[in-house]
């Protein structure tokens, strides 16, 4: 399966789908999220939980995440020839940034797209970047002066240090599904609830917008308001699909409803 990575990528199997990310006070789709799945010849669609750790180990994960990031931005510059404007999220991963090539990979994709670098959204963990945090910053403050937006990933599902978080060039902050679930002790949802709508709010007072990831349900959806959060993403939502069907999804979430 290692070897196929490479030949499915020569051969068109990798594929991104585009998860679709919603204002929460609006309804309106501002951005996606391009997420990859494997058609595999004789497995199936593939999620990238299946292959993911495995391209990791090989390294054959940096050639994927740069037609990932060529796809997105050839998609993004689609949608807006369509007139739909609309923000392209790109997962990136810790081998990108040892890599050394990340740089010119994003900055080729978006000259090679034609599109404006702020359309662009990097992806990543705060594990993504420990393990060379300084080089790794350099890195994202390069691209972001460029003006390409940084978002952190599943944020406050791991090892979070505020310290870092300071000194992160940052546009937004991704909170993990986690933290908007039921857990089953009232009292505990209600503190992590208190907590996480703390740091929404000091986010959102020094310019970096939120999210919440995973919106499964209603009451889910309502909670991420609660919570301060300007966006969020998930199945209730909408799921992650092919980019043909995106547009239709996107001016439908645009038109103004008109009077009863
Ligand atoms: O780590 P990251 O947040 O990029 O992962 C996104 C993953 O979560 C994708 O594989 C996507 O298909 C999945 N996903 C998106 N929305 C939901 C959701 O509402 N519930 C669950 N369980 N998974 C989701
Ligand atoms: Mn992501």
């Amino acid at each position: 399966m290692v070897g196929g990575l490479s030949r499915a990528q020569r051969e068109g199997e990798l594929e991104l789908h585009y998860q679709p990310i919603v204002v929460l006070a609006t309804g309106v789709i501002d951005a996606v999220e391009g997420l990859m799945r494997w058609n595999h010849p004789t497995r199936g669609f593939l999620t990238p939980a299946a292959f993911i750790p495995i391209a990791e180990e090989t390294g054959a994960i940096v050639d994927m995440g740069r037609w990932a990031l060529q796809d997105a931005s050839r998609q993004c510059a689609g949608w807006e020839r369509a007139g739909l404007p609309l923000g392209v999220s790109v997962n990136i991963s810790a081998e990108h940034f040892a890599a050394g090539t990340l740089v010119d990979d994003v900055l080729g994709a978006v000259e090679g797209a034609g599109i404006a670098a702020r359309h662009l959204v990097l992806e990543l963990t705060e594990t993504a970047i420990a393990r060379n945090f300084a080089d790794a910053i350099a890195q994202l403050t390069e691209l972001r002066t460029a003006g390409v937006r940084i978002a952190i990933d599943d944020f406050g599902s791991g090892y979070s240090s505020l310290g870092r978080l300071a000194s992160f060039p940052v546009d937004f902050l991704k909170f993990d599904a986690s933290l908007i679930r039921e857990s089953g002790d009232s009292r505990e949802t209600a503190v992590l609830r208190g907590i996480v709508s703390a740091v929404v709010a000091i986010a959102e007072a020094i310019g970096v917008s939120t999210l919440a990831e995973g919106i499964e349900t209603e009451n889910q959806r309502l909670a991420a308001m609660e919570l301060g959060c300007t966006r969020g993403q998930g199945y209730l939502l909408a799921r992650p699909q092919p980019a043909a069907g995106i547009a239709e999804l996107v001016r439908a979430s645009r038109e103004v409803p008109g009077p009863a």
